[in-house]
């Protein structure tokens, strides 16, 4: 999908050095689900910011939300970055139906080629984007959840014209 992936681990330090020296020296927000090593991964970049870690329910096999609020860090060499709670749900922001294919970025280079230029790639003949999908360009996970986010934002703006 054209990101860089780099695949790191707190626990022994594996790709530690690498993933901040992408950061560098920018201002980054750390973000992911709850249990994901957050925390202990910037624990590891300086260990002088000493922060709560805590262990993954065995019971639910996943993070018990241990840092709770998001907080800004200047690490010791210089970069700056901001530890934040794990995530529980995403929800949309302000945005329109017909803009949501947009955001996916491993959509774009089918978009053009709709044949309708309002299509939502939803059902519509001639649609490049379903195409695609069927052809293994587009992975069927990814317009499951472009689905998934255009029925959301349809069933808001279908109750905002209700209220
Ligand atoms: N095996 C392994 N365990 C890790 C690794 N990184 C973190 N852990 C453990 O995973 C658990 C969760 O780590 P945290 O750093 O608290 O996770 P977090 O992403 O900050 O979680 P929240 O603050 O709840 O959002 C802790 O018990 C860590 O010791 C890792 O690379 N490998
Ligand atoms: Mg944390
Ligand atoms: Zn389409």
């Amino acid at each position: 999908m054209g990101y860089r992936v780099v695949e790191c681990s707190a626990a022994t330090g594996a790709g530690a050095a690498e993933a901040r020296a992408v950061l560098g020296q920018r201002l980054t927000l750390i973000c992911g689900q709850s249990g994901a090593g957050k925390s202990s991964l910037l624990n590891v970049w300086d260990p002088s910011v000493d922060l709560r870690t805590g262990a993954v329910s065995r019971k639910f096999d996943r993070g018990v939300h241990t840092t709770i609020r998001a907080e800004l860090l200047e690490l010791a060499d210089g970069g700056r970055l901001i530890d934040s709670p794990g995530i529980r749900a995403l929800e949309l922001g302000a945005i329109e139906a017909r803009d949501i294919r947009h955001r996916f970025r491993d959509f774009q280079r089918w978009l053009l080629r709709c044949e309708y230029s309002a299509c939502l790639c939803d059902g519509e003949p001639g649609c490049a984007v379903r195409a695609a999908v069927d052809a293994h360009q587009i992975h069927p996970d990814r317009y499951e959840s472009y689905l998934r986010l255009l029925r959301e934002v349809r069933e808001r703006e279908r109750e905002r014209a209700h209220a």
